[in-house]
């Protein structure tokens, strides 16, 4: 993934403005762990064993196909698990440590922000975490910490033997993607099985349902708590001074809309993202920076007039 250079002009009034700037928000998404090796959602990454991810991430796909359903979020828990936070992940986390009136809106639900030891109260996680499990039903209000994997035996990734974080998995699925084909590494061509509701999570509170991933997903409320500490930040009389927007196509709400509401407020819009069509929804405005590149490069060189060199973690 090369990264083109980035503008030194634009770099250079960028970083003023973030050393004057006291009020901050940044906006995460799925290309800032694109180089930690997790698929995004929508383009090129979008496919999970030829299922569209966005399609399995509904109440409806649950309801209609628990086990497939689990199949794939098992899957991603797994992949998140095996991967590393990468240096973008540690800025924000140092950036929130010098700079108190920082708060990051994470639309990702893959742990690498918390692993970063990114500071939690300046970390709100718009579409919950791979790692809680809650009751499929309304009325329970079973919840839990979760990182084991597989989540349950039945739901061990089925790879006819082959593991599918080892090099050759990796070297099948790189050649699969260059035929345009499944990009999904643990697809080595093993079907997945459906597993019976019973071999699935069972909720150990009302013993009458499944528990499901605590994510967030289409037609679903964000978490109350969540919201209601974006719009305190969001509403206060100090205004933003910036939002920065990293790795999002924009395309979800509320999240997506944040932007224009820190705008309102009088925040300065900055983009990072490998793909410049990705604006935000209502477009570009005077003063906006765009930031071509990887996350992973891009996000520690804008902010290291406030945290300095980012020591690479082993
Ligand atoms: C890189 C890179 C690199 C790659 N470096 N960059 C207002 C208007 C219209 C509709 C609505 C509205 N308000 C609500 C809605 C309905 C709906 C919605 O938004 N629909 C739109 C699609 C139109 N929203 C909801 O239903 C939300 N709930 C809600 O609002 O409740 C109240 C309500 C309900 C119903 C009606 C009205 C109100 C809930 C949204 C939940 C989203 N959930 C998911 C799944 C989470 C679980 C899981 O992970 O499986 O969240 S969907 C998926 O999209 C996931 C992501 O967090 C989210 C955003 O995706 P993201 O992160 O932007 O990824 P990509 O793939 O789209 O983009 C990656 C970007 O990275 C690209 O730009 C690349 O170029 C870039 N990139 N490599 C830098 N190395
Ligand atoms: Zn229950």
């Amino acid at each position: 993934m090369a990264t083109p250079s980035i503008d030194k002009h634009a770099l250079d009034s960028f970083h003023a403005h973030l050393s004057q700037s006291k009020r901050v928000l940044a906006l995460l998404g799925a290309g800032l762990s694109a180089s930690s090796g997790l698929p995004t959602f929508r383009g090129a990454g979008g496919l999970w064993r030829s299922h569209d991810s966005i399609s399995l991430a509904t109440p409806e796909a649950f309801a209609a196909d628990p086990s497939l359903v689990w199949h794939f979020y098992n899957y991603r828990r797994h992949m998140a698990l095996q991967a590393q936070p990468n240096p973008a992940h540690y800025a924000l986390a140092e950036l929130a440590r010098k700079l108190p009136g920082f708060q990051c809106l994470s639309q990702n639900v893959d742990g690498l922000s918390q692993r970063a030891e990114h500071p939690p109260d300046q970390l709100q996680l718009l579409h919950g975490t791979l790692f809680e499990l809650k009751c499929a039903s309304r009325r329970c209000d079973y919840h839990e910490t979760n990182f084991t994997d597989p989540v349950v035996p039945a739901l061990a990734i089925p790879t006819g033997g082959v593991d599918p974080t080892s090099n050759e998995a990796r070297r099948e699925a790189a050649a699969a993607q260059d035929k345009g084909q499944d990009l999904d590494i643990s697809d080595v061509k093993v079907p997945i099985p459906s597993i019976s509701t019973k071999d699935l999570p069972q909720c150990p509170k009302c013993n009458a349902h499944l528990l499901r991933p605590g994510v967030v997903w289409f037609g679903e409320s964000l978490p109350a708590s969540v919201l209601k500490n974006v719009d305190d930040f969001i509403d206060a009389d100090a205004g933003i001074d910036l939002i920065i927007v990293i790795g999002t196509s924009a395309k979800v709400y509320p999240a997506a809309g944040y932007i224009d509401e820190a705008r309102e407020k009088g925040a300065r819009v900055c983009v990072v993202n490998m793909d410049t069509n990705d604006a935000p929804a209502s477009g570009w405005a005077e003063g906006d920076w765009l930031f071509q590149g990887d996350a992973a490069t891009v996000v520690p060189e804008l902010l290291k007039p406030v945290i300095g060199e980012i020591k690479a973690k082993v």
